[in-house]
């Protein structure tokens, strides 16, 4: 019996082999669903290995980047330029090899950035300390890719964070798996599907071991969208890229890459002269997407010096988590002014989305006192 690894590459093996066309779509995406399936057990094992992470990072701040990069592209000289934080760096590869933190502080909010041993084709197979490093990454909040004039192909690293389950810019896919127990398995769609057949889909499921049941497809999802949502240990991260050592690029190679990195956020910098990275730290902070929200006490002012910062798309619940415990258990309501709010001050539950520059009071029950 070979080992899951040997496995995973044979089927890798046959999908190269296999020109892909209308004919074939079906048995390659069978086939990607092994992989995936594979892949799920060989995670199951790892961590069932015991020893697990080889890096444990406290998360601190309202976010966590997590640097990638091959060897040498200037990772560390960007953590300590960025943060003061000391990360070694020197011109050989692999001058890192735990990961180092930095703190980042930037209109009052803190950001955490990781920055990690480099990152080398294969890593999600264990090469080099790649395993560990893919697993800090799944638990940033966003990802800041790296590549010089030396490293530029950013799609092997794209492909690396893919193989470790980690989805770049684009959010989860639309789709409704409810197991069953009998009666087979029943496919819908409210769209129609170009990319999927029904056969194809059932064929996906049971590779998962999933006989019964229904799924719901509500967007017109590819064979490889469907995979992600069976496997469901996914992680959907946004990323940006930065362009390092530019300073010693001409102007036609800085074209040349500007063309090939098109449709991605991208900041060209130096680190080591420090150019462009105030640049970078507003593509940083624009891509984690924080919003102010402004606490007032019932019947007095808001505090518009110290607002709570909070991610886009976080809601009152998430608010409560941040303010004393108390406001958390006697929650009975907030009353929201701004632009989240429908009219000043609407009474909302915990589940309301909030927006930039809300300013919230939080309504405890009676007997217990608000803020
Ligand atoms: N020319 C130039 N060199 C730089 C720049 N930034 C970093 N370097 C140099 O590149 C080399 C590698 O830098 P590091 O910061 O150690 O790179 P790293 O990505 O952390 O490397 P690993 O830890 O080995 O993965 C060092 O010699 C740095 O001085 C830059 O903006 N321009
Ligand atoms: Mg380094």
């Amino acid at each position: 019996m070979s080992s899951i690894e040997e496995q995973i590459t044979e089927v890798e093996d046959e999908i190269r082999k296999t020109q892909y066309n209308k004919a074939t779509s079906h048995h390659i995406g069978r086939l990607r669903a092994k992989i995936a399936v594979l892949r799920l057990e060989r995670e199951k094992r790892a961590s069932k290995g015991g020893g697990g992470l080889g890096y444990a990072v406290r998360k601190s701040g309202h976010a966590t980047v997590g640097l990638v990069g091959y060897p040498s592209v200037g990772k560390s000289t960007l953590l300590t330029k960025l943060t003061g934080a000391e990360s070694e760096a020197a011109a050989y590869d692999f001058t890192t090899v735990s990961i180092i933190p930095g703190m980042l502080r930037y209109a009052g909010s803190s950001i955490q950035i990781l920055d990690m041993p480099g990152l080398i084709p294969g890593a999600s197979k264990g090469r080099g300390r790649g395993r560990e490093v893919l697993s800090v990454v799944r638990s940033s909040d966003l990802v800041m890719f790296m590549i010089d004039p030396l490293h530029t192909d950013f799609r092997a690293l794209l492909n690396e964070l893919e193989g470790a389950g980690v989805r770049i810019n684009s959010r989860p896919p639309k789709i409704v798996i409810t197991p069953g127990d009998r009666g087979g398995l029943v496919i819908n769609s409210t769209v129609r599907l170009t990319h999927l057949s029904g056969g194809l889909a059932v064929q996906i499921a049971r590779e998962f071991g999933m006989h019964n049941g229904q799924i719901v497809l509500r967007e017109d999802a590819t064979a490889d969208q469907l995979i992600d949502v069976l496997a469901g240990n996914r992680v959907y991260l946004p990323a940006i890229l930065a362009v390092n050592k530019t300073e010693m690029m001409a102007p036609e190679e800085r074209r040349r890459l500007q063309e090939k990195v098109r449709g991605f956020p991208t900041t060209f910098i130096s680190a080591k002269n420090r150019e462009g990275l105030s640049e970078l730290v507003v593509a940083i902070a624009n891509a984690l997407a924080f919003i102010r929200i402004y606490v007032k006490p019932p019947g007095g002012e808001p505090d518009l010096e110290e607002p709570v910062i909070l991610r886009r798309g976080d809601k009152v619940e998430q608010l409560l988590k941040r303010l004393p415990e108390e406001l958390d258990r006697h929650f009975k309501a907030a009353m929201v002014w701004g632009k989240s709010a429908r009219f000043p001050g609407q009474t909302v539950g915990r589940g309301h989305p909030l927006d930039d520059e809300d300013i919230v009071t939080i309504v405890v029950e009676r007997g217990s006192r608000g803020q």
